[in-house]
């Protein structure tokens, strides 16, 4: 698949605001700062259409992207980001909740984890809950950059450890930086759709 248009097209907090069901949608879930809105531009091809920033909790609101007019990529705002108060925490992890649980033209998430890292416990609850959801089944291993190319297979064993990922589940690498890993995530995404 390539992607030859992308644009925002809704900015929701709550499901009176979400764009109408019909169009198929894959969502980006993983912590903040874990790279969600730097994959969106990767795989878009447009620096400039997600908002990115070195500090986490930049997005805060369900973004929803509709791309070649066919699907959306809808980015969430990134879990575990330490210094919003707990009350704030709780009603982004509730408007999360109310979009992954009734969706139905949610055709499956991609979990970004970080590749230099062992999957945390929230990354682990994160896919659990995704699993129970039968939303599970691609993750991003993000900043793919930061590690050298022997490193790169060992990361991904321990992330496929961590979260206790079967046979059939994916793990891809990618670099908002180096720009790599986006076509081989596009075609696991367009398997998603069709499915
Ligand atoms: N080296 C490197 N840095 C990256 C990569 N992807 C993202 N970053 C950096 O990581 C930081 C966070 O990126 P974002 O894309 O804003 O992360 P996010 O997951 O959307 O964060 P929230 O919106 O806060 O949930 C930024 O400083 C990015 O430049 C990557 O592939 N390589
Ligand atoms: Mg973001």
């Amino acid at each position: 698949m390539r992607i030859l248009n992308s644009e925002l097209e809704c900015v929701a907090v709550k499901p009176s605001q979400y764009p109408p069901e019909g169009i198929k949608e894959i969502a980006f879930a993983g912590r903040s700062n874990v790279g969600k809105s730097s994959l969106l531009n990767l795989l878009t091809g447009r620096r400039k259409l997600a908002r990115v920033s070195g500090s986490p909790g930049k997005t805060r609101t369900i973004n929803f992207y509709l791309v070649n007019g066919e699907f959306r990529i809808v980015d969430l705002p990134g879990y575990g980001y330490a210094k919003v108060s707990k009350s704030v925490s709780e009603s982004w992890g509730k408007m999360m909740e109310q979009y992954l649980e009734n969706r139905s033209s949610l055709a499956g998430v991609v979990q970004l984890v970080d590749i230099r890292h062992a999957p945390s416990a929230l990354d682990i609850s994160m896919h659990e809950y995704l699993r129970y959801w039968g939303l599970d089944g691609i993750v991003a291993a993000t900043k793919a950059d930061k590690i050298s190319k022997n490193q790169l297979q060992k990361q991904i064993r321990l992330i496929r450890q961590t979260l206790g990922l079967s046979e059939e589940d994916r793990v891809i690498p990618v670099s908002a930086l180096k720009r790599t890993g986006a076509d081989e995530l596009l075609e696991e995404m367009e398997r998603l759709l069709k499915g």
